[in-house]
């Protein structure tokens, strides 16, 4: 409630301190750099449709199941600027918030997911800002993911202009428990007993489906291994 009102004195400001041109120009800044972060997604989602192409030609499946993508709503980019005590404009989100292009690769195995990281940033036109593996070493909670910023370049029609995409790696189950984790942790109003079981149990099925992509490893190394010794 607080936060609303400190947004409507923002706005009001805003509205008085500049005049209906200069709202204009920043509102179409606004939309231009939603626009290069889509843009982004765009570049990115291919370079993945591509590399499955290929990879599934290889080794015989697919390394990606789905792929998902969004921009972050301007709600969420809203409390990223609070949180990091950011200025409003447009440099400033720019610079600092890393993942308001995001996209989501779900892969079939844990090796898939290295695979196609790597095969990502060997691309010549990708440059890796940041690297984060919850996946060798999970978050407290039990989440694991491969997580990656980077920048890749957009063709515009007069300038090749770098953009940061967030990138999500990760295997069927740990995607179904980062979504069911996530329902969870918004319903709000839990007891302190409530929350700390809901913690709890979260964590042991974290530890199960993390059991369950080794086995499926497992058995995914032992269908490649039984057919090289088919082919001896
Ligand atoms: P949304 O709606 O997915 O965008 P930062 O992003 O820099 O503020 P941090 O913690 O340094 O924060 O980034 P990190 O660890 O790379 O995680 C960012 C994103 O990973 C989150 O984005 C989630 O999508 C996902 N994530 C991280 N930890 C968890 C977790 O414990 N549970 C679930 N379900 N997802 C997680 P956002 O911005 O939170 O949300």
């Amino acid at each position: 409630m607080e936060k609303d009102i400190i947004i409507r004195e923002k706005f009001a400001e805003f509205i008085t301190s500049n005049s209906s041109t200069e709202i204009d120009f920043k509102i179409r800044e606004a939309k231009l750099l939603m626009t290069y972060y889509r843009c982004a997604l765009f570049e990115t989602e291919t370079k993945f449709r591509v590399l499955d192409e290929q990879l599934s030609l290889k080794y015989n499946h697919s390394p990606i199941e789905s792929i998902k993508t969004r921009i972050k709503s301007p709600e969420s980019i809203r409390g990223k600027i609070e949180r990091l005590g950011l200025d409003f404009n447009l440099s400033e989100v720019e610079k600092n918030i890393n993942d308001i292009a995001g996209i989501r690769i779900i892969c079939s195995y844990i090796d898939d997911i290295y695979m196609l990281a790597d095969c990502l940033l060997s691309q010549d036109d990708v440059l890796l800002v940041q690297r984060k593996d919850y996946i060798a070493k999970p978050k407290p909670n039990g989440y694991r993911s491969l997580h990656l910023i980077i920048k890749i370049p957009i063709f515009l029609s007069d300038e090749k202009r770098y953009v940061k995409v967030e990138v999500q790696l990760r295997t069927i189950a740990m995607e179904s428990w980062a979504n069911l984790e996530h329902g969870l942790r918004y319903k709000n109003e839990l007891t302190y007993d409530a929350s700390t079981k809901i913690s709890e149990t979260l964590y042991q099925c974290a530890l199960l489906s993390a059991e369950l992509d080794e086995k499926m490893q497992f058995a995914r190394n032992l269908v490649s291994t039984d057919k090289t010794d088919k082919r001896r």
